[in-house]
């Protein structure tokens, strides 16, 4: 009987929501009188393999400008969903993360205004054995 249970809500969620295909969560966006010009600058160096820094720490409540920047010649992003959906995001930088990643070309650089909450975050980059080379990293947000 609870078997059956499962399985109902299983397929009631599935026609809902497309069970299987990524879903864009639509983040959280920041009020629109959030200070962001002030904001601190947090840079993030992408390279093959790995984070630079591989900790970032930020300060929760704060808003703060993320620059991910990937300095290789190869196509990384920065993953990190359990961060960006806990985050309050400038409303014009909301479009750059889809499903909860953030796709860096080679040589280009994004920024990122928003407003962490605390707890501690996973971030790797989910190109094909990236993150089993190096590309790992946490963020810690207190
Ligand atoms: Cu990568």
């Amino acid at each position: 009987m609870k078997r059956l249970n499962v399985l109902a809500l299983a397929a009631a969620c599935c026609g809902l929501t497309a069970c299987g295909i990524p879903q864009n969560i639509t983040p959280q966006i920041a009020a629109p009188s959030t200070d962001f010009a002030n904001a601190p600058r947090v840079d993030v160096e992408i390279d093959s393999f790995s984070f630079e820094p591989r900790t970032l720490r930020l300060a929760a409540g704060e808003p703060v400008v993320l620059v991910l920047t990937n300095v290789s010649d190869g196509r990384h992003n920065f993953s990190a969903p359990g961060f960006f959906a806990a985050s309050r995001i400038a409303q014009y930088d909301a479009s750059v993360i889809t499903d909860g990643e953030v796709e860096v070309a080679p040589g280009d650089s994004v920024e990122l205004r928003l407003i962490p909450a605390m707890g501690g975050y996973d971030v790797d980059c989910t190109h094909f054995g990236h993150s089993l080379a190096g590309m790992t990293g946490s963020i810690v947000v207190r």
